[in-house]
């Protein structure tokens, strides 16, 4: 299939493809990575999408009047308290892995850098959603700034809440997804620093995914070659732990 004209050439030339491959797909593996409904998803959305199409905007008179918190909404760790107690001023973050200058950045080196806002729609895989103004830094930027190595493919972030036995909340996200001009690292909700419910000092915001991508309480972003070494392998603390997809394009 080469171009893509319309979603009705879209099935058609699938069909096409996939009768091509019915003597492949008898086999049960190939079978299952054809046709899981996951990688039939992310392969869609992907084809259908140019690579850097954004996710809808809003205006600021659709803001909801309260953006509802969902998971953890204080870490309560002894750790972050003291993180808290102080303002976040001695809050780092670590950005290191694949990269070729590591570093570590303070609240204050996030807000001079150039900032990015968006009023956007967030949507919970449990049925809820909230739209909200973000402002907060690129992370292509970050990543330009850290020289991302040519063996990484994939950037973790690391949180701050213990999601019980010291276990972390964590997730991650391809580089399509990290390079993305909607993917910023948050530290402002409508116009006001982010809240402890909603991931102070800083959370990801990955605006074509579902709410469980975007990592509240950041403390780490890693780049990585693979994410088998990640949690369970799975790419995330949700993933890992009640089977939700990696990828979760909305
Ligand atoms: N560190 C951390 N990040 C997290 C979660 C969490 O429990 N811990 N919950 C996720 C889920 S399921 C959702 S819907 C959103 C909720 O963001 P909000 O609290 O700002 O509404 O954060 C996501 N990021
Ligand atoms: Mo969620």
């Amino acid at each position: 299939m080469s171009l893509i004209l319309d979603r009705r050439t879209l099935v058609l030339g699938m069909g096409a493809t996939l009768a091509g491959c019915d003597r492949l797909a008898r086999h049960d593996s190939v079978r299952e990575a054809l046709f899981s409904a996951e990688n039939f998803h992310k392969w869609a959305q992907r084809s259908l999408m140019a690579r850097d199409a954004l996710a809808q905007e809003f205006r600021p008179d659709q803001i909801s009047p309260f953006f509802r918190p969902n998971g953890t909404a204080n870490p309560n760790t002894p750790g972050y308290k003291a993180l808290w107690r102080h303002g976040f001023a001695d809050w780092r973050l670590k950005v290191g892995g694949l990269v070729d200058r590591p570093l570590s950045l303070s609240l204050a080196q996030l807000h001079h850098l150039p900032h990015r806002e968006q009023i956007t729609r967030h949507d919970c895989v449990e049925g809820w959603s909230a739209i909200g103004k973000w402002r907060g830094v690129p992370l292509k930027l970050i990543l330009d700034g850290v020289g991302l190595r040519s063996d990484a493919r994939y950037i973790v972030f690391r949180c701050a809440d213990d999601m019980g036995g010291g276990r972390p909340y964590y997730e991650s996200i391809d580089l399509v997804d990290a390079f993305h001009p909607q993917t910023i690292l948050a530290f402002a909700l409508n116009d006001q620093p982010l809240r402890v419910a909603n991931g102070a000092p800083l959370r990801l915001r990955v605006e074509r995914q579902l709410g469980y991508k975007h990592a509240k309480y950041l403390m780490e972003i890693e780049a990585v070659a693979s994410l088998k070494e990640i949690g369970g392998g799975k790419g995330g603390f949700w993933e890992d732990h009640a089977g939700y997809d990696w990828y979760a394009g909305i």
